[in-house]
């Protein structure tokens, strides 16, 4: 039976993009994505040092080559601040993006962004008006549509050397199955998040005429009932990409969080597969991994036999700070000497994921 597919992205270099997804996926090598890769890792740090050279990486540190999916957050631009939420300098992001792309690789962006209403931060889910109030005939449109302009005048800073416009995986209004932003199920209905998602496409796209965005839906795994996502999902004509969010829970003891991990993604990427296939869309891990990499060998033994029968084009895992509270636990790729490293590299050797070359 013949599928109509219908593709959100538009404009430069998207297309070679969504090819190299497509033939990752297919070929059954998902690319490798890391979240601020460049941007900082195990004790060094390019804002701080005002690094612009940008070539150093945890993952090239250990397993010889960069990342092919660089993950960058956009948190903090809506207020006009000179470094996004992480503490990473916009204009060196900028370059990030840049030098990345140059290199052959693939960048996404996600946005953490404030809470409009209260002035708090993503994660401020003390007023359940937050998306009504930005959505048209909100007190906050005006404002919020401000933000917009703002986010889509710095993507459409990212260009070649040849002025081009710079092709990225926009990943907005992610797991939004969840309760913890504010744009999460919780705290919105399933209208406003739809809408929320089409206001955010019709202002980056139309007005704003922003060229060169796959744009990915990425709800979170969900203890039941999965499938319930679909309704929080604007249509296909906005879409390119579904990608699930799913870590290695650090809240349970390890020898339920393994075997949990394998089970949830079993669960949820084999709904998204279905999902992806019926509506002609690319699927993806978009965020996942394992804190602090307590389990030596999660990365052969847990993450590559869970993931092994989707056809996913890419997985990301998150970042690798030691700025956190809690000290040097904040972390999800190995470094020289680090936890994990020899699986690591083992996993990358078996030839069943992509790095940059
Ligand atoms: C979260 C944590 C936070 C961070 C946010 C955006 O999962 O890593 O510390 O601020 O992502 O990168």
């Amino acid at each position: 039976m013949a599928i109509a597919i219908l593709s959100a992205c538009g404009g430069v270099g998207t297309s070679s993009v969504e090819d190299t997804l497509r033939q990752a996926a297919e070929s059954g090598t998902p690319l490798f994505g890391h979240q601020d890769d460049l941007m900082y890792g195990h004790t060094w740090n390019a804002t701080k040092e005002n690094d612009t050279d940008l070539t150093r990486s945890d993952v090239l540190s250990v397993a010889g080559s960069y990342p092919y999916i660089l993950g960058l957050d956009l948190g903090g631009l809506e207020i006009d601040s000179p470094v996004n939420l992480d503490g990473n300098d916009f204009n060196i992001m900028r370059e990030a993006a840049i030098k990345h792309h140059e290199r052959g690789g693939i960048v996404t962006l996600s946005w953490h962004l404030r809470n409009p209403l209260t002035g708090g931060d993503s994660w401020d889910v003390s007023n359940a008006k937050v998306v009504e109030s930005i959505l048209p005939g909100g007190e906050l449109h005006e404002k919020f549509i401000g933000w917009l302009d703002r986010v889509s005048d710095y993507i459409a800073s990212f260009k070649d050397g040849n002025g081009s416009q710079i092709p990225v995986i926009w990943r907005p209004w992610h797991e939004h199955t969840g309760g913890w932003f504010w744009w999460g199920a919780a705290n919105c209905t399933v209208d406003q998040y739809n809408d929320l998602w089409k206001m955010t496409y019709n202002h980056m796209v139309n007005e704003k005429k922003l060229e060169g965005l796959l744009w990915a839906v990425s709800p979170n795994s969900l203890p039941a009932d999965f499938e319930s996502w679909e309704s929080r999902y604007p249509g296909d004509e906005y879409v390119d990409i579904v990608g699930l969010d799913c870590y290695c829970s650090t809240y349970v003891p390890q020898e339920t969080a393994l075997p949990m991990f394998a089970q949830d993604i079993k669960r949820c990427l084999g709904s998204l597969k279905a999902f992806a296939d019926k509506h002609g869309k690319i699927l993806a891990l978009t965020e996942t991994g394992y804190e602090a990499l307590t389990y030596e060998k999660w990365w052969t033994e847990v993450l590559a036999p869970a993931i092994e029968e989707f056809p996913i084009a890419y997985l990301l895992v998150w970042r690798n700070t030691d700025e956190m509270p809690r000290g040097m636990t904040h972390f999800y790729t190995p470094w020289p000497g680090g936890p994990s490293e020899s699986d690591f590299v083992k996993w990358v050797e078996g030839g069943k994921v992509r790095l940059l070359k």
